[in-house]
Parts: C-alpha cells; sequence; structure tokens
C-alpha cells in the first residue's frame, strides 16, 4: 500500500472541477485519507517548490500556486503515485493523453490543475509538509 500527496491547484478550484477530480480518484478504487482546503502563503509555495528553485518558472509557479485556495489531498492504494500521475497526464496539457485529468481541464503547462508526487520519497516529503499523523484517517 502506498500513500501519495496530490493538489488542485487554485485553477483546478476556481475552473470548478473538485469534484470531478476526486470523481476520478473514487472512480478508481484510489482511497482518500486525508483532505482539506488551505491557501498558501508566496513563501510556503516557494518551500514546497524547492526543488524548482534553480528554474525559470519558478516565480511565476509560486505566484499562481499562492494566488488562491487549494484542496490538499492524501491518496492511498496499490501502487497510488504512479496510478495518479497517469490520471494527471503529461505535465503539458497538450502532450497529455486524452481522457487525463490536465488533458481535459488544464489550460496551460504551468497552470495544469492538478499535483501528484513523483516517488515515495517525495511523497513522503509533500504529506508531511501539509498534514500530521492524526489527519490521515485509512478507510
Ligand atoms: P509535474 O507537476 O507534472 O510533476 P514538474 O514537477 O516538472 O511537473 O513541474 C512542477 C510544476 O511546475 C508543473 O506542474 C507546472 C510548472 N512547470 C513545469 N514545467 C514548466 C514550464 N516549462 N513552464 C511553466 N511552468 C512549468
Ligand atoms: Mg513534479
Amino acid at each position: 500500500m502506498e500513500r501519495t500527496l496530490s493538489i488542485i491547484k487554485p485553477d483546478g478550484v476556481s475552473k470548478g472541477v473538485i469534484g470531478e477530480v476526486i470523481r476520478r480518484f473514487e472512480k478508481e478504487g484510489i482511497r482518500i485519507v486525508g483532505m482539506k482546503m488551505v491557501r498558501m502563503t508566496k513563501e510556503q509555495a516557494k518551500a514546497f517548490y524547492a526543488v524548482h528553485a534553480d528554474k525559470p518558472f519558478y516565480e511565476s509557479l509560486t505566484d499562481f500556486m499562492s494566488s488562491g485556495p487549494i484542496v490538499v489531498m492524501v491518496l492511498e492504494g496499490e501502487n497510488v503515485i504512479s496510478r495518479n500521475r497517469e490520471l494527471m497526464g503529461a505535465t503539458d496539457p497538450a502532450k497529455a493523453a486524452p481522457g487525463t485529468i490536465r488533458a481535459d481541464f488544464a489550460s496551460d503547462v504551468e497552470k495544469n490543475i492538478v499535483h501528484g508526487s513523483d516517488a515515495p520519497e517525495t511523497a513522503a516529503k509533500e504529506i508531511a509538509f501539509f498534514f500530521s499523523d492524526f489527519e490521515l484517517l485509512s478507510n
């Protein structure tokens, strides 16, 4: 059993697709074991995306990620890290496979609706960034 962090980004919240994204997870039998809506400060967004600090899009990405509410979730299931990445589709929605969340809802490579951890180590770090143990409830 694995866990991963999923974020519905500010564009996903403002486009009204929170329910649709969650429906896709539940339809796949992925369990939601933690969930809340928060708004990150610019500093928190910079810390969350510290791995991208040297990228040209870092300022713009962290402005965007702190621009409005996000829904953060911890997903649980077998191979859920890669299964979530498959449901999300490629980073650039123009390259995302048809039927993926990003192909269906994202407008560009930066405003791409969802985040998903990419490996067990990053999942553990990203989950701890937003959640404490008592907020995670296997069900
Ligand atoms: P992913 O979110 O698919 O894991 P990533 O980790 O490479 O992609 O990048 C993190 C986020 O940064 C991504 O969701 C959107 C933004 N981003 C990535 N590449 C970008 C680019 N070329 N221009 C603008 N934003 C970009
Ligand atoms: Mg990534």
